[in-house]
């Protein structure tokens, strides 16, 4: 059987070819090709039958140390892959993946520049609950039973496992009441959060949004205070040329009471799109507490008066930034949220 020794030759160099133009990750074909219980080292192996017993330990031999050595490349090559393909380590030297930068959402920087805005003159922030009575929301603040905001059309009311009614606040001066019911006087406070109406959003009405409401109850609170308090802090909101205006008006809580208006820091009280020709621009309301309201909490009226106001934060957010619809600020759309940065 002499010509076994060209065989072996031939596998040989086959393997060798077979290795160089065999991708890594391929590396089971060659061992089919080769190894296999019908591939081409046992169809050597095979060939031994015919052989004498001397070539036999002899061609036995070498065809082992050819089927080792294919053994032992194709191991390597498989070694080789697994390598590649392992899981792969933390490698810190690596730089970081970008991570969306953090902003505050507008109407919270709005809400935050009003709060250090009254902090500088002194006021206080009481916060209090969402879900109220009507005793807090209405009675405490000297609205009557038949007033038109109490009805449901206006409040929206949730009836409580005690099958008793309890309303969303729909103003945060019950939050007042609990201070002055907690702290007494002289009181000096704000009052940020959440309020409540049963509104159809639109452009400029949303169900859920967001007040802050003062209250500066001590000896020889006047009128005057209300107005140099609202002044300075409209100037340090909108700048130093703003001037205000108050327009008599009625709320239950305060009398006499007053709507606020701040001239329109687009023109300076010339007149333009934004304020509708009338160069002002409608911010809240305001007044001297109701001696309704400073009754019912015990506090002594021969000494101490106070006045009150509320504004709207988005209201605010929107002039400050030229945004045209309340609802932008709660679609959490980031093409909106991002230019707040
Ligand atoms: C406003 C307008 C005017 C107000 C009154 C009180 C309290 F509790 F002292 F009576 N807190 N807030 C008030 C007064 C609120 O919002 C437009």
């Amino acid at each position: 059987m002499s010509n076994l020794e060209e065989h072996i030759r031939i596998a040989k160099q086959k393997f060798h070819q077979a290795l160089q133009d065999t991708a890594p990750e391929a590396w089971e074909t060659l061992k089919n090709t080769f190894l296999a219980r019908k591939g081409i080292i046992a169809e050597l192996f095979a060939m031994l039958a015919e052989c004498t017993p001397e070539e036999k330990r002899h061609y036995g031999k070498t065809l082992n140390e050819l089927k080792n050595e294919i053994t032992e490349q194709i191991e390597r090559l498989k070694s080789k892959v697994e390598f590649q393909l392992r899981p792969k380590r933390l490698d810190p030297t690596l730089p970081g993946k970008p991570y969306p930068y953090p902003r505050v959402h507008p109407l919270t920087q709005t809400l935050n520049r009003i709060v250090d805005t009254f902090a500088r003159m002194g006021f206080v922030v009481e916060e209090g609950p969402e879900l109220e009575t009507a005793y807090y929301n209405f009675d405490a603040l000297n609205t009557p039973i038949w007033h038109p905001a109490r009805e449901k059309s206006d409040t929206l009311y949730i009836l409580n496992s005690t099958s008793e009614y309890e309303l969303l606040r729909t103003e945060t001066s019950p939050v007042q009441i609990h201070a002055l019911e907690k702290r007494g006087v002289p009181i000096r406070i704000i009052s940020p959060g959440r309020v409540y109406r049963n509104d159809k959003p639109d452009a400029t009405h949303s169900p859920v949004f967001h007040q802050v409401e003062g209250l500066c109850v001590d000896e020889k609170i006047s009128m005057a205070d209300l107005k140099g308090t609202l002044l300075g802090f409209y100037r340090a909101m909108l700048g130093s040329r703003i001037e205000i205006r108050f327009r008599p008006h009625f709320f239950p809580f305060t009398e006499p009471s007053a709507e606020v208006d701040v001239t329109c820091p687009f023109c300076y009280g010339n007149g333009c799109r934004i304020c509708k020709q009338s160069g002002y621009i409608e911010m809240g309301g305001s007044g001297m507490v109701h001696p309704n309201v400073l009754k019912g909490v015990g506090v002594d009226m021969e000494k101490y008066s106070g006045f009150a106001f509320g504004l709207g934060v988005e209201r605010l957010a929107m002039l400050l930034h030229g945004v045209d619809d309340i609802r932008l600020f709660y679609e959490n759309d980031l093409r909106f949220l991002e230019q707040f940065a």
